[in-house]
């Protein structure tokens, strides 16, 4: 929407004053809207290492933060910012010279790249003590070769790739051949000017998008093939332009998140489909609170949360992003934007989680008016939002043979009702001989004569497991059939449907 000040507006179409009004409206909505974008950006939460020298760090699905640490061999591993952040110990020793790169697939497979040998270093899970499977790599430009990787990113195949500075190329690896073996490669310095890639990362499509480290060079997209798409964000300092930008992650939404080295800042671009159109940008040159130096690599965590290696500083950022409402869940994913709702619990799975959804079971019930308000019931004859009551492994079982005077003494069964629970159990037991009916009364302690037609209910002991004592010289010889029905809680609700009766005879 186009918005022009508004006294301008009124002086050139005075006559319109009602348009000019609804025109003002509408302006301000989409200014009061464009504000909550805004707000929608990064927030500063702290410094979690450092003295560090990192290269390009990566997160695995419990948040934890893998910090290779050039030049020492290392590789540092901190834990989830739910648990402090606290270094947690680190891996490679023995096995690493200069750790670049790494990146830990879905099955929390650690792959470290190391710059000094031009080789990928697999290790198992950190929670199972990471231990060493191999190396695979050599120097060269040949597919299985590598020279310089400086970045690595997983799919959720999983599968692996490596950002090589010397070849100018991404390489592709299916680690479940075995020995890691390469599928394929592509390069990504052409069309010029652009320098060796240093940032790489994976969008929901699997369409590849590459940032090189170099001034003045420009953020690329390539497609699943690796085939050259488009430039996506242009070289320069403005807001939606990119200097040399080192660090690249694609989040869950296919939006962009960069580490725009060249600016000391990191910034938010829309999806493909959004255009990349820069959402939000954060930072400015330092070395204090909200300030970078060569901002170099950052990577997502659980919780809406940001690792930024600051590279120049030394040092680990943690950032919130896109996260206005504090609860973890990003805004653009949240089903409560702008309520705080960290369960983000759906009961219908519809687009509102039920913090804020006035019909959580998707009934047609309101909560308000919905005793069962988490229940959507497949059959519910009252439409009182809860699942009709109903009883079930009623004993005696149908068929059973008593002898007269010795009926069955004791009743039994079990009942439910939804989440509301039962109230008390009824049980009808009849007595057919020669056309006529009895009713089981506990009242006066025997069969009493009434019509075939209206149950006389007694009241069962206990509810979701009852049972009804009778007497059992007060069976004479006939057919008997005995009906049960639970009363629900909360609305009285009764059984209705499907009420089960056991039939048998006594002689
Ligand atoms: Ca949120
Ligand atoms: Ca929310
Ligand atoms: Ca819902
Ligand atoms: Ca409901």
């Amino acid at each position: 929407m186009h918005c022009v000040p508004r006294t301008a507006h009124l002086r050139k179409i005075p006559a319109s004053a009602l348009g000019g009004l609804l025109l003002a409206l509408a302006c301000a909505l989409a200014l009061a809207y464009a504000g909550t974008a805004t707000a929608a950006g990064f927030e500063w939460e702290g410094v979690v290492a450092s003295g560090l020298n990192p290269g390009s760090i990566a997160t695995d699905a419990a948040g934890r933060v893998y910090v290779p640490q050039r030049g020492a061999g290392l590789v540092y591993v901190y834990d989830s910012a739910r648990n402090g952040n606290r270094l947690l110990g680190s891996i490679g020793s023995g096995r690493l010279q200069d750790p670049s790169a790494v990146a830990v697939d879905n099955r929390l497979t650690i792959y470290v790249a190391d710059a000094a040998r031009d080789a990928i270093v697999t290790f198992g899970s950190f929670i199972t003590g990471a231990e060493y499977r191999g190396t695979d790599g050599v120097g060269g430009t040949a597919l299985g070769q590598m020279r310089g990787v400086s970045v690595l990113a997983t799919d959720p195949e999983p599968r692996l790739y490596a950002g090589e500075q010397g070849n100018q190329r991404v390489q592709a690896f299916d680690p479940a051949r075995g020995a890691l073996g390469s599928l394929f490669a592509f390069g990504v310095s052409d069309p010029p000017p652009f320098g060796p890639p240093a940032g790489l990362t994976l969008d929901s499509s699997n369409r590849f998008y590459v940032s090189s480290g170099s001034a003045g060079s420009d953020v690329r997209m390539f497609d699943t093939r690796g085939i050259f798409v488009a430039t996506v964000i242009g070289p320069g300092s403005a807001v939606g332009q990119v200097d040399g930008a080192r660090g690249l992650d694609a989040d869950p939404a296919s939006r962009l998140l960069v580490a725009d080295s060249g600016n000391d800042r990191v910034a938010l671009f829309d999806s493909a489909a959004g255009g990349f159109a820069p959402l939000a940008v954060f930072g400015t040159s330092g070395s204090g609170t909200g300030q970078f130096n060569n901002p170099a690599s950052l990577a997502r965590a659980p919780g809406a949360l940001l690792y930024v290696a600051d590279a120049a500083n030394s040092r680990i950022v943690r950032l919130r992003y896109d996260d206005a409402d504090h609860d973890g869940a990003i805004d653009a994913l949240d089903n409560c934007p702008g309520l705080p709702n960290t369960d983000q619990v759906n009961h219908d799975g519809d687009s509102a989680g039920n913090a804020c959804d006035d019909d959580d079971d998707g009934d047609g019930l309101p909560d308000a008016a919905d005793p069962c308000a988490t229940t959507n019931p497949l059959r519910d004859l009252n439409r009182d939002g809860c699942a009709d009551p109903i009883v079930r492994a009623l004993s005696p079982k149908s068929r059973a043979n008593f002898r007269a005077g010795r009926g069955p003494a004791r009743v039994s069964g079990r009942a439910q009702a939804d989440t509301v629970g039962v109230a008390r159990v009824q049980v009808a037991i009849v007595r057919r001989s020669s056309g006529r009916c009895a009713w089981w009364s506990s009242r006066r302690g025997r069969f009493v004569s009434g019509s075939c037609e209206r149950p006389r209910w007694v009241r069962a002991r206990g509810t979701s497991r009852w049972h009804l004592t009778t007497a059992r010289s007060s069976y004479k010889r006939g057919s008997y059939s005995i009906r049960a029905r639970a009363v629900q809680r909360v609305t009285g609700a009764v059984g209705q449907a499907a009420v089960p009766q056991s039939r048998f005879s006594v002689r």
